[in-house]
């Protein structure tokens, strides 16, 4: 019979291979060579850190949690992709400063909140959120990224989202928030966005009810894609004279402010399956007939 102590020790020792196993993570980084083609290396470390000429680190094992000093990246490496790796959590501060140039994508895991702090001082182009379980975006998640240009949110379970969620990313031109959980859409929550020029959203797929007429203060709107909503009137703040994209489809809209109607540069509306009343109807179907913009609605006999 095994005594107790050898019980014990096996125990201990199961314990401390499973914390070694643990610590350590696997990934693949690719290093570009002078010929344009990649070198792949395999690396098991308990800090990830990437090499001169890097290109791309991918995390191949699954990593619940993503801890400060997790990280050392610090010759510059364009991407960092940790896909489906069941992260649950990020530590503020995992980030701060590390030297990646063009994307991270966090795609597919099981994050809920991003926490104040998690994203800052960075400078990727593109941050790529979409297929986790976010209900929370706080606020300060994402500040000081000079270079951002893309966001990608969607497919998560947003209901909190603040004005100043994103701060100081004079960049950032397309915001992709469709199959979330917003019941509203409130003033100047996307101030963050560029002022350079037009920019997209995308909204589909939500429960937005109420739009702020200064949701979009201070920003000029290209494509705005409002499909699948709950909308029963939309301000006609939202519509400044800078839309060529407005897709409205699958709401309970039975009018348009008379500032949609002025929008000079409207290529493509979608407003089908709206119980649209008779004058609204009429007057859209002027709007086809001056041939500018491409229509869908439900053309009801009025
Ligand atoms: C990032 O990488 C580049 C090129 O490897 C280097 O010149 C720069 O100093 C690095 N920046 C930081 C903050 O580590
Ligand atoms: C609008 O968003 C929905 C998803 O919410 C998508 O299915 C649809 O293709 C989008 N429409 C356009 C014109 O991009
Ligand atoms: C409409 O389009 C023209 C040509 O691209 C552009 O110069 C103008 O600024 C646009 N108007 C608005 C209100 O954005
Ligand atoms: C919009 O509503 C129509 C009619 O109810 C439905 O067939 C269609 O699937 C809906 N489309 C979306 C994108 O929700
Ligand atoms: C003059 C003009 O813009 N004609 C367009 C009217 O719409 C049809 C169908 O979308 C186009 O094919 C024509 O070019």
């Amino acid at each position: 019979m095994a005594s107790l102590y050898q019980i014990f020790t096996t125990i201990l020792l199961v314990c401390f291979q499973t914390i070694a196993a643990n610590s350590e993570i696997k990934y693949e980084m690719k290093v570009t060579t002078p010929v344009y083609t990649y070198e792949t290396s395999i690396l098991n470390k308990e800090v990830i850190t990437s090499g001169e000429k890097a290109f791309s680190i991918t995390v191949l094992s699954d990593v619940p949690v993503l801890r400060k000093g997790m990280l050392e990246i610090t010759p510059e490496t364009y991407y960092f992709w940790l896909d489906g790796r069941n992260l649950e959590k990020i530590e503020p501060g995992t980030f701060d400063n590390q030297n990646i140039t063009e994307e991270i994508r966090l795609e597919s895991n099981k994050l809920t909140v991003v926490a104040s702090g998690t994203f800052k001082n960075l400078k990727i182009k593109k941050l790529d959120l979409a297929y986790n379980q976010i209900t929370h975006v706080e606020e300060n998640a994402i500040t000081d990224l000079p270079n951002l240009v893309e966001v990608h949110l969607s497919r998560n379970k947003i209901v909190k989202f603040h004005d100043n969620s994103f701060v100081n990313t004079p960049n950032m031109w397309s915001l992709d928030m469709f199959q979330n959980e917003l019941g509203e859409l409130g003033e100047r929550w996307f101030s963050f966005m560029t002022r350079e020029k037009p920019v997209i959203m995308g909204f589909g797929d939500n429960n937005i009810e109420k739009i702020h007429p200064k949701t979009f203060a201070g920003i000029t709107i290209w494509y705005l894609n409002l499909s699948g909503n709950k909308l029963s009137q939309v301000p006609g703040e939202i519509f400044t004279g800078s839309l060529i994209d407005v897709t409205l489809n699958n709401n309970t809209l039975e009018d348009l402010p008379d500032s949609f109607f002025q929008q000079k540069n409207l290529t493509r509306l979608d407003i089908s399956n709206n119980p649209l009343k008779c004058g609204t109807v009429q007057k859209l179907k002027k709007l086809a007939e001056e041939n500018r913009t491409s229509l869908k609605y439900n053309n009801r006999n009025c």
